[in-house]
């Protein structure tokens, strides 16, 4: 036992890449199976997700981390960046996810902001693709990409088939330190539904908004209840100014029905049922100005 104990491996792996590449699809079959509440406590970090695999073997601690903000730059998207260098300072290795034939701007800017002196592992996801089926052209691909970043390893997947995760697991192994597990082998998250309900809506605004995203914005779950096998979730957009709130709405309520029908797809893939979603905005006046409210939100 003793012995076992000492060749078991524990770490923290970052799961990076610009919005859309598959990070969310990878990480709910690297976990293998639905989130579920593992943990009451109050939130005091808003932008680590964390999603745990664990085997005979080893555990694999994974770290989401969503929302690199490019551009529009304030003081809360600074805050939020800072949270997102946060996340990966620390972590034994970066799983860097790619888009099987796309290598756009976005992604390089992506790269950029990795920590120096972490390895990173090029996970190229979509490999079900047509573009992706010529080999030929699938390893070309990959030199081209090679040749711009100094990748610790390579990985090909499909997030959405299923397709080669073990491989990438047993890829990832290697860079997990020898330790003994640090969560229970029965928990897959260390963050509450609600907490991922309200991450989810999050994301949602942060890429329908885009320049638009008012300088002050948060988002609330003032509900949150099962009832009869269905999660009913109320989330309030809290922002700052009666003006911002057409911003957020849209024309016609377009966005928010947008923001809102992704939202709820993406909850109910997450938590394998079905969900009613009603998301609304609210003024909050002067709430960004006060920095210790901020604090209070683990900002
Ligand atoms: P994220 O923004 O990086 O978290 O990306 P998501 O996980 O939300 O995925 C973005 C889109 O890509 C969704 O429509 C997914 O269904 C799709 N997607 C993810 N993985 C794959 C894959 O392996 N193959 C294909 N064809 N689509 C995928
Ligand atoms: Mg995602
Ligand atoms: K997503």
């Amino acid at each position: 036992e003793q012995a076992a104990a000492q060749n078991y491996r524990c770490g923290f792996i970052a799961i990076v890449g610009r919005p859309n590449v598959g990070k969310s699809t990878l990480m709910n079959h690297l976990i293998g199976q639905k989130i579920s509440i593992t943990s009451k406590k109050a939130q005091t970090t808003r932008h680590k997700v964390t999603g745990i695999y664990t085997d005979d073997t080893a555990q694999f601690v994974f770290v989401d981390t969503p929302g690199f903000q490019t551009d529009h730059r304030n003081a809360l998207n600074d805050r939020l960046n800072l949270n997102v260098t946060e996340a990966m300072s620390g972590v034994d290795a970066i799983a860097f996810v790619l888009e099987a034939m796309r290598f756009t701007e976005a992604d390089r800017t992506v790269l950029k902001q990795l920590p120096k002196n972490t390895p990173v592992i090029l996970v190229v996801n979509k490999i079900d693709k047509d573009k992706a089926k010529d080999k030929l052209a699938l390893n070309a691909f990959i030199d081209e990409v090679r040749a711009e970043f100094d990748f610790t390893a390579v990985e090909v997947v499909s997030a959405k088939h299923g397709l080669r995760i073990a491989n990438l697991l047993e890829t990832l192994k290697p860079f997990l330190p020898e330790s003994v597990p640090m969560y229970p082998e029965d928990m897959v998250t260390d963050k509450s539904s609600r907490f991922l309900a309200m991450e989810i809506v999050r994301e949602k605004l942060f890429r329908y908004l885009g320049e638009e995203l008012p300088y002050a914005m948060n988002v609330e779950v003032e509900q949150f209840k099962e009832e009869n096998g269905m999660y009913h979730i109320y989330i309030a957009v809290l922002v700052d100014k009666e003006n911002q709130k057409p911003i957020v709405i849209g024309k016609g309520g377009e966005k928010m029905k947008k923001i809102s029908t992704e939202a709820r797809l993406d909850m109910e893939k997450l938590f394998d049922c079905k969900v009613f979603l009603k998301v609304w905005v609210k003024v909050k006046s002067g709430w960004a100005d006060d920095i210790r409210f901020l604090n209070e939100l683990g900002l």
